[in-house]
């Protein structure tokens, strides 16, 4: 098989992305690796004793709030600070190591990470209930971002090299795809894949071919911001958890640069909180993680890694 059906398929207006299309790009994308290679973020010693081994005794501050976000409407770069506002609440898996989130409809989907803990799974946003979950193919990978786009669900890895495709009805496996660097977070604006690798660079990939079709670093006031995590794309815009921290970055994806911050450190306290009275403490590395909107209302739903809670929250 050669690779014109895959060169016709990306050189005209694209369909609604079906299973059929992934398959044809799985099928001829497999053997050639296609992905483009992307800079890779040097990976943080914490990231790395934490995420790949039982937790050690935490060397930060055991704390969901280890980097408070100033508060105030507009920091002193002139980029606004937004309180989000929230309007309900609703339970999630205590034991959810949240890499990806996102909600199709009124199902949320949702990617854990950890060796051994990772998973990707349907689940029910009123009542937390897990309706569905299916562990990767290798047992060794640790799984991370996640979105829906079409049919398709994907699911990357950290350092495994490894996107995973699945039928985003039923789980079913619809095959991998591969990329050279980490994979962190992940979203879609409904023409191709965009994705976090833990810089300060977002990668815009190919749906078929995994392929890098444009880099942007993401800036304010001027600095790279680096560590950006799970993503979300609304309204124009990339949102991004910036990875140990309280603060969730609005990106213009024209400029790159960050138009708005939004600070969760009332909804990461909260967590903590009913963590606690839950007989459970979260970790230094259970950060807000987890950014899906609903279109339906107009709102963000919002958690972090063991969180006991999902936040649907309006922004000002
Ligand atoms: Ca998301």
């Amino acid at each position: 098989m050669t690779r014109r059906p895959l060169l016709k398929l990306l050189h005209k207006p694209r369909p609604p992305l079906t299973l059929s299309s992934v398959a044809l790009g799985v099928l001829l994308c497999l053997p050639a690796q296609a992905a483009t290679p992307v800079r890779s973020q040097p990976s943080s010693p914490l990231i790395k004793v934490s995420l790949s081994q039982p937790a050690p005794a935490p060397t930060a501050p055991k704390s969901a709030v280890p980097n408070p976000a100033p508060s105030g409407p507009v920091t002193s770069s002139g980029i606004p600070m937004l309180i989000p506002k929230v309007i309900s609440r609703f339970p999630h898996d205590p034991d959810a190591f949240t890499e990806g989130f996102e909600l199709v409809g009124s199902t949320l989907f949702e990617s854990t990470g950890l060796v051994g803990q990772s998973s990707i799974r349907r689940t029910n946003l009123q009542s937390g209930e897990v309706l569905q979950s299916r562990v990767p193919p290798s047992s060794k990978v640790f799984s991370e971002g996640l979105t829906v786009m079409g049919e398709v669900a994907y699911q990357l890895t950290w350092q495994d090299g490894l996107v995973y495709l699945y039928d985003a009805q039923n789980l079913r496996s619809l095959g991998q795809l591969r990329y050279r660097g980490e994979g962190w977070g992940l979203t879609n604006d409904g023409k191709s894949l965009i994705m976090s690798d833990g810089s300060d660079t977002l990668y815009w990939r190919d749906p078929l071919s995994f392929a890098v079709t444009k880099k942007l670093r993401v800036t304010a006031a001027g600095a790279g911001i680096d560590k950006l995590n799970e993503l979300e794309y609304l309204d124009g815009f990339v949102y991004a958890n910036i990875w140990l921290s309280n603060k969730i970055a609005r990106i213009d994806p024209l400029s790159g640069k960050v138009t708005a911050w939004i600070d969760v450190s009332n909804l990461a306290r909260e967590a903590q909180a009913a963590a606690a009275k839950s007989g459970r403490e979260l970790g230094f590395d259970d950060v807000p993680n987890g950014i899906a909107h609903n279109a339906a209302k107009g709102t963000l739903l919002l958690t972090g890694k063991r969180w006991p809670l999902v936040f649907e929250v309006k922004l000002p």
